[in-house]
């Protein structure tokens, strides 16, 4: 099975991103729980509504991978969080990193309000909390660029790739970037976020 795993770059002031770190440091080669050889395909994302799409479009026609994965930082949160839905709307108050502000706009214009992941979300989750690391299921992956990423994998499967699964992982920051907040902020050790993904794609 190939595997397609985004990660992404820093936004919002920080220097770094754990999902970028943490996809980074993954085995390019591992087996799932099935006994089933997995490939990974790595890719660094851009913080941007207006090109993840076509992005991710690109990889996915070039590599025709069995199951795309994206994965995001989502700084306050305090576990791994497998993705349960994507949302047909980009909100956000932040600009991303190209500048760009949108409050209320479809993703994709006349698609549907919300696509749920074609992944074993519970599974996943599972694998993750019996290896001791803190993970669960999400019902909102905001409505800013992850989301963004999240809905157009899922459209890809939906429209012109039915054979290929697809979702997005929420990670916590990693403890660096918590280390230097004022304001005490949850967060897990890069190893942690890195093992908890693993976990994640062993489940498939
Ligand atoms: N997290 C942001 C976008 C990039 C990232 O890593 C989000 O949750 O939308």
């Amino acid at each position: 099975m190939k595997i397609l795993i985004t990660g992404f770059a820093p936004f919002g002031g920080e220097s770094v991103n754990p999902s970028w770190e943490a996809v980074g440091g993954l085995p390019d080669e591992f087996q799932t729980l099935k006994g089933e050889q997995v490939t990974l395909v790595k890719h660094e994302m851009p913080v941007s509504y207006d090109r993840c799409g076509q992005i991710i479009k690109e990889l996915i026609e070039r590599e025709r991978p069995d199951c795309t994965i994206c994965v995001g930082q989502a700084g306050g949160r305090m576990s791994i969080e497998v993705e349960q839905i994507a949302i047909n709307i980009k909100d956000a108050q932040s600009p991303d990193n190209d500048g760009k502000t949108y409050r209320g706009e479809p993703v994709i214009a006349g698609g549907p309000d919300g696509r749920f992941a074609k992944l074993p979300v519970r599974d996943m989750v599972s694998a993750c909390r019996a290896a001791q690391i803190p993970a669960r299921v999400s019902f909102s992956a905001g409505a800013y660029v992850c989301n963004c990423l999240m809905y157009h994998v899922l459209e890809l499967s939906e429209k012109r790739y039915p054979n290929m699964r697809g979702g997005f992982i929420h990670v916590p920051y990693e403890c660096g970037q918590a280390a230097v907040q004022e304001k005490a902020k949850p967060s897990l050790p890069l190893a942690m976020i890195t093992e908890g993904i693993l976990e994640c794609l062993k489940a498939l």
